[in-house]
């Protein structure tokens, strides 16, 4: 059997132009050099598609079911072409056709099923799962619209629906159907499948379940819609607004739908196998990603205990041994902790089970900080992972110590063993491979091509460090990657980059905790430098990339003052020869793999432990850009791997950052009053010169938020920021250093593939075959 099919996937390989043509002819009535671009794309969807579905499934007596909101998988193309191997032939092919695969990738719309780090970590993970050989599906929803599309007008962000299936999808949709119930309300799920297929391996899935009843037409302007109506809108948009209780209660729902469906999934897949259930967890392991799939716990006891004949102590008991959790963030807002009257409303048949989680926990344990549900009825979600799974993992070194240390410590006293950690990773079949395939061509040349398997591979490249060709030929690699960005950003913002300024990056969520706002203090100090006579030796690009979620008004003041920047600075002809600003619009996964490989200062500097860990700061590494930023999340392994001399790191550590929370110390007028520099730049936010461009209240509000709270202490790290950035644009012009810089970053970067992560998480946590 296995033989057969990969002999049908090798004669599918073999008649790639037959085909091609087979299904051009079939489609649309034309031959291939006929079709329109986007046309091709839909042609070699089908054949794809077909491709992976001949393709051997991974095998094995154990699967990993990685249960997430997110998956933030972006175009499918490039990376299913590179992981099935064909990328060159294709690439040939419609080159002998008079066409530019490149330009076809272009009109693949995104699927932006996520919101940041989180959901790219899990289509990461897919990919990695996929390629190093584990049985392991993703679980999630079929959001039809993802993470809103932004626009800008007046200078301040607009949210508009963002679609992305089209009659032709890398969706398949399957017969498999499951009645959820929540409370006497019954719904009827559709799974639709993503087929995951791994580098030079076989294929996993990604399921995705929806609802046929779904309305997109009861989207009205904007993202607004009618938050009542489950059966039309449960399935409707990634994480919608939750700043109402309608918002909040939809959320539940859908969380509810997802585990629901995961639940019945795998207890099919189980009856199927014929495997023991009270052995379940010999067969499976849950992946809860962040709290959000937490009820999957309450309910797969639930249907032990009442369709399964378990006793309240074996369901507890097998559950236990299958569920494994990871924490994602420290920041208070994200720890979903839902009141108990909303659970009742959602999913009343969910709630003695929570109830008799919790009074299980209350007999044994004294502490309140430890409780399920708390004296105000809310339900901890974390807690419920904690106590009924087997497993806590941080994301990144120094986040897995805070978590022991400070925000779960009185778990961590409990539970030792269970709490581990596990750096984030990121593939680089994405990350590098198909986002900058000159670099990867060059590399091969340069060391051979094993790092494309075993990233720690890339070490090799430490033995060129005084080989100039390999030098000379790195920096031109970059100017290439920033000459594509500016032809892009010409295009796309209508703003004209000088590939032969310095590319300083900053693309991530807008939080104030990731600091964009000190980014932009930054900028307005150095124009009123360049103002003052103070020319930079070579031309300055500051580049922002962010979307800020829709309820969060200090973010969108954030952005707003960043786009008067741009205003006020790229029309200032003193000042504009000598920097420019850009923050381009609807930053998404697509955007991001041209801004990274063209990226000469990773912006990372995020308020010390406050980033988990980050995983754009090992994607602009991989790409040989170089760090500025604080100790915090993954930022404190990559100066660990580079040393000293390869990394600008600056700003207060996380312990001094937790201590000045603990005495609520931090007056941030302090530092504006102390320092001319800050009080210059702060005040520049409400001077004439930004009033005369901007809206009067979100720069006030912005002003006095820094003045008077400043949460995240912006403030605190301004000084060193400026004195350590100024010094990377310093050394940028001792070109043989920061050639030698790149190529450490490079060589270094080895450790952050995600394949790495994914074998720890495997023999930690997993222990699949
Ligand atoms: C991360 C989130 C997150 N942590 C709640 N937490 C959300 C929480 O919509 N929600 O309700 C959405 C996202 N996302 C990120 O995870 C961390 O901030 C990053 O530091 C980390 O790299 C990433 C992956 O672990």
């Amino acid at each position: 059997m296995t033989k057969q099919t990969n002999l049908q996937k090798d004669v599918l390989v073999l008649n790639l132009e037959q085909q091609l043509e087979e299904i051009a002819g079939q489609m649309f009535g034309k031959t291939v050099a006929e079709l329109s671009d986007q046309e091709t794309y839909y042609v070699i969807l089908v054949y794809v598609k077909r491709l992976m579905e001949v393709s051997d499934a991974n095998e094995g007596e154990k699967k990993v079911y990685y249960i997430s909101a997110e998956f933030l998988i972006g175009k499918l193309l490039s990376n299913n072409l590179i992981n099935l191997k064909i990328y060159r032939k294709l690439d040939e092919f419609l080159k002998s056709k008079g066409k530019d695969l490149a330009m076809i990738e272009e009109v693949e719309p995104e699927p932006s099923l996520g919101n940041g780090g989180l959901g790219r970590l899990a289509a990461c993970f897919l990919d990695s799962i996929t390629t190093m050989g584990f049985l392991g599906d993703g679980i999630g929803l079929n959001y039809h619209f993802g993470l809103f599309k932004q626009v800008f007008k007046d200078r301040l962000q607009n949210a508009e629906k963002n679609d992305w299936i089209e009659e032709n999808s890398w969706l398949t949709k399957t017969d498999v159907t499951f009645d959820v119930y929540f409370g006497d309300q019954k719904v009827v799920s559709r799974l639709y499948d993503i087929d995951v297929a791994g580098y030079d391996s076989g294929v996993n899935k990604l399921h995705l379940f929806d609802i046929e009843t779904v309305d997109e037409s009861i989207v009205k302007d904007g993202i607004d819609f009618d938050k009542e109506d489950i059966e039309k809108n449960l399935t409707l948009f990634l994480y919608p607004d939750d700043s109402d209780e309608a918002g909040r209660l939809l959320r539940i729902y859908q969380q509810y739908f997802m585990v629901s469906n995961a639940a019945q999934l795998i207890l099919r897949e189980m009856k199927e196998k014929k495997y023991d259930l009270r052995k379940m967890y010999e067969h499976a392991v849950i992946q809860i990603n962040d709290t959000h799939p937490t009820m999957v716990i309450p309910e797969l006891i639930r249907i032990l205990v009442e369709e399964k004949a378990f006793t309240m102590d074996e369901a507890i008991e097998v559950v236990r041994k299958t569920c494994a959790y990871t924490n994602h963030t420290i920041l208070a807002e994200a720890l979903e902790k839902w009141p108990l009257a909303y659970l009742e409303k959602v999913v009343p048949q969910l709630v003695p089970y929570i109830k008799e989680l919790d009074k299980r926990v209350a007999k044994e344990y004294e502490d309140p900080k430890v409780q399920i549900i708390d004296e105000d009825d809310r339900v901890h979600m974390a807690h419920i992972d904690i106590h009924y799974g087997f497993s806590v993992n941080g994301v990144a070194a120094i986040h897995t110590e805070i978590l022991k240390d400070s925000e779960l410590n009185a778990f961590y006293k409990i539970y030792p063993e269970k709490f581990n950690n596990k750096t984030n990773g990121i593939t680089f079949r994405r990350w590098l491979i198909s986002c900058n395939r000159e670099l990867t061509h060059f590399l091969a040349d340069t060391i051979g091509d094993g790092f494309k398997k075993d990233a720690d591979k890339l070490e090799k490249l430490l033995d060129h460090q005084e080989d100039q060709s390999v030098l000379d030929r790195l920096e031109e690699i970059k100017m290439n990657r920033k000459k594509d960005l500016a032809a892009y950003v010409q295009k796309a913002e209508g703003i004209t980059l000088d590939p032969e300024s310095i590319f300083d990056i900053q693309i991530k969520r807008l939080h104030e905790y990731k600091r964009q706002q000190m980014n932009a203090l930054y900028i307005i100090h150095k124009y009123l430098e360049i103002k003052d006579g103070k020319k930079p030796v070579r031309p300055l690009t500051f580049i922002f990339g962010a979307k800020a979620a829709p309820a969060y008004v200090i973010a969108q003041d954030i952005i707003h003052l960043i786009l008067v920047l741009q205003e006020i600075i790229n029309n200032d002809p003193d000042v504009s020869p000598y920097m420019k600003v850009v923050m381009v619009e609807n930053y998404n996964v697509s955007y991001a793999e041209k801004l990274i490989p063209a990226c000469d200062i990773s912006e990372q500097i995020s308020l010390a432990s406050k980033e988990a860990s980050g995983t754009g700061n090992m994607k602009f590494m991989l790409n040989g850009a170089v760090t500025l930023g604080t100790s915090d999340g993954a930022n404190v392994e990559i100066h660990e791997l580079v040393g000293d001399d390869n990394i600008y790191i600056f700003g207060e550590k996380s312990e001094a950052v937790i201590a000045h929370y603990e005495k609520a110390d931090y007056v941030s007028k302090d530092y504006y009053e102390k320092s001319p520099v800050i009080k210059e730049a702060v005040d520049f936010i409400v001077g004439k010169q930004a009033l005369a461009v901007g809206h009067k209240e979100n720069l006030e509000r912005l002003y006095k938020e820094l003045l008077n709270k400043d949460w995240f202490m912006t403030l605190l790290d301004l000084e060193e920021y400026i004195a350590v950035k100024d010094k990377a644009f310093a050394d940028y012009e001792d070109r043989q250093k920061w050639k030698k810089m790149m190529l450490v970053n490079i060589a270094k970067a080895g450790f952050f593939s995600s394949d790495r992560t994914i074998a720890e998480y495997n023999r930690d946590i997993w222990k699949l075959k």
